[in-house]
């Protein structure tokens, strides 16, 4: 295959399916990098498309790690989950969820509760 096509090919399989209908965070509350005078009771992840609950998970680290549970939300775009009560101190959050497209779409949140 002469080089021009085969680097055609190459974008349009890099670029093409994920440009589509692949769903990306818009909006975390807290948000990343959120240093909070009150602690939060909850965890609240907004896509601008569906994603599937029921295939990801939401994990707060520390010592030891542990797996949020989900809270329902009538909204397919949101992934929202109750937080352990937390004390002053710096937290981490990893997501993972699935894209309606079928792909897996993974983040962190940072905050600090002060
Ligand atoms: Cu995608």
């Amino acid at each position: 295959m002469p080089f021009r096509a085969v680097l055609a090919v190459l974008l349009w399989w890099l670029l093409a399916p994920c440009a589509l209908a692949h769903a990306r965070l818009i909006e975390s509350v807290p948000a990343d990098g959120a240093v909070l005078a009150a602690r939060p009771a909850t965890v609240a992840l907004t896509f601008d498309g569906e994603v599937e609950p029921a295939l990801g998970s939401l994990v707060l680290h520390g010592a030891p790690d542990v797996v949020l549970e989900r809270v329902a939300d009538a909204d397919p775009r949101r992934l929202v989950a109750a937080l352990p009560t937390l004390a002053a101190g710096a937290y981490r959050i990893t997501w993972r969820t699935v894209s309606r497209d079928g792909h897996a779409i993974t983040g962190v949140v940072r905050f600090v509760v002060e």
